[in-house]
């Protein structure tokens, strides 16, 4: 994977072009799954339009792309360049000690047990030795890995930020499709489980990681010094919670197998309009990973006069969760890159 292949092209191809022809011919198909926008900035928010992108349900070994750059580490040891396949973790990686790698189901808490039975989908290298690990937190927001992949597909630039990497699962994809992936979380133990996936998956030494609050980092490490030039943030924070499809307790009860509206102000750590806003500082290329029930009047809004483009990420017959493209991102605003 040379550095050239990563430049963003004009084009869209490969997996993305997929979601653009499948956009293409099933439009509104795609857009009835989810609820119409209502009340949308009339000002001239492009209305969103929900993309269908299924990915396979399949739970194979995946190709793992060709090392191609060191990367550095903030607040770890630095590593050698790793080889192209899987390479087993070298020993200050290996953070086997955090927490369980949990090998069947007799071993899980009761809660996670929803989870675990998808192991596979998180990480297809879930069982590699010495096994993926996942915390609590972990288990129930890691982004399956098939749509990880389609996000990092899109998203394929020179220099991403993970804004909220948590335990790795996006970065582990940008690695295969970014040059530089700088990878962010509060937590020093799920960075750490982070760079243990990372090098189950052989890329750990093209990601680095920082222990940072997210908004921290913009203000003091990039937009203070212009030594870091992002070209896209991905941003996949908090909702609040497994219980984030329940909404608010005052909330009237949603006819049966909806549920009520994700607004943005439940994002954590703050409302998630304001955290699209300030990211917006350092770049206007942003990936917003929202709940499904996220009110796409809210999603609209915080592109103003652009366009946004809000794709539906599912597995099998499940819809997970909405990627929402901004910026340069989206289709037919190349220029904005
Ligand atoms: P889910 O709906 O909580 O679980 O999360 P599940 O079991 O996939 O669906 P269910 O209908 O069977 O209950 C769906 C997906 O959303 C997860 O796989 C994560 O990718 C993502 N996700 C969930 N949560 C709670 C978060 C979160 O807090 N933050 C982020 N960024 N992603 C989350």
């Amino acid at each position: 994977m040379g550095k050239n292949k990563n430049k963003r092209k004009a084009g869209i191809s490969g997996l993305a072009r997929f979601v653009l022809e499948s956009f293409n011919t099933d439009n509104t198909a795609a857009s009835s799954s989810i609820e119409p926008i209502q009340g949308s900035n009339s000002q001239s928010s492009a209305p969103p339009s929900a993309k269908k992108q299924k990915v396979d349900d399949g739970m194979s070994v995946p190709t793992l792309a060709e090392p191609t750059q060191d990367g550095g580490a903030l607040s770890a040891p630095a590593v050698q360049a790793s080889s192209s396949k899987i390479a087993a973790p070298r020993k200050a990686y290996n953070a086997s000690g955090l927490v369980p790698h949990y090998e069947n189901a007799s071993q899980v808490p009761e809660h996670l047990q929803k989870y675990f039975s998808q192991r596979y989908r998180y990480f297809s290298l879930y069982s590699e030795p010495p096994g993926c690990l996942l915390d609590e937190e972990g288990w129930f927001s890691v982004t399956p890995e098939r749509i990880a992949n389609q996000i990092a597909e899109r998203c394929r630039c020179d220099t991403i930020l993970d804004g909220f990497c948590g335990v790795g699962g996006n970065a582990i994809a940008f690695a295969q499709t970014c040059n530089r992936v700088i990878a962010l979380d509060i937590s020093s133990t799920r960075l750490a489980l982070a760079r243990h996936n990372a090098e189950i998956y052989g890329v750990a030494d093209r990601i680095e990681f920082v222990q940072a609050d997210y908004l921290s980092f913009i203000e003091n490490q990039v937009l203070q010094s212009n030594t870091r030039k992002i070209d896209v943030i991905f941003l996949s924070p908090p909702w609040g919670g497994p219980s984030y499809l329940d909404g608010p307790a005052q909330v009237q009860t949603p006819a049966e197998g909806e549920h009520p509206p994700y607004h943005l102000s439940s994002i954590q750590p703050i409302h998630g309009a304001d955290l699209f806003k300030r990211s917006r500082v350092v770049t206007p290329n942003i990936a917003y990973f929202l709940p499904r029930n996220t009110v796409l009047s809210e999603i609209a809004e915080l592109a103003g006069n652009e366009k946004v483009e809000v794709e539906e990420e599912w597995t099998g017959s499940k819809l997970k969760a909405l990627t929402c493209y901004y910026g340069g991102l989206a289709e037919g605003q190349g220029h904005l890159f």
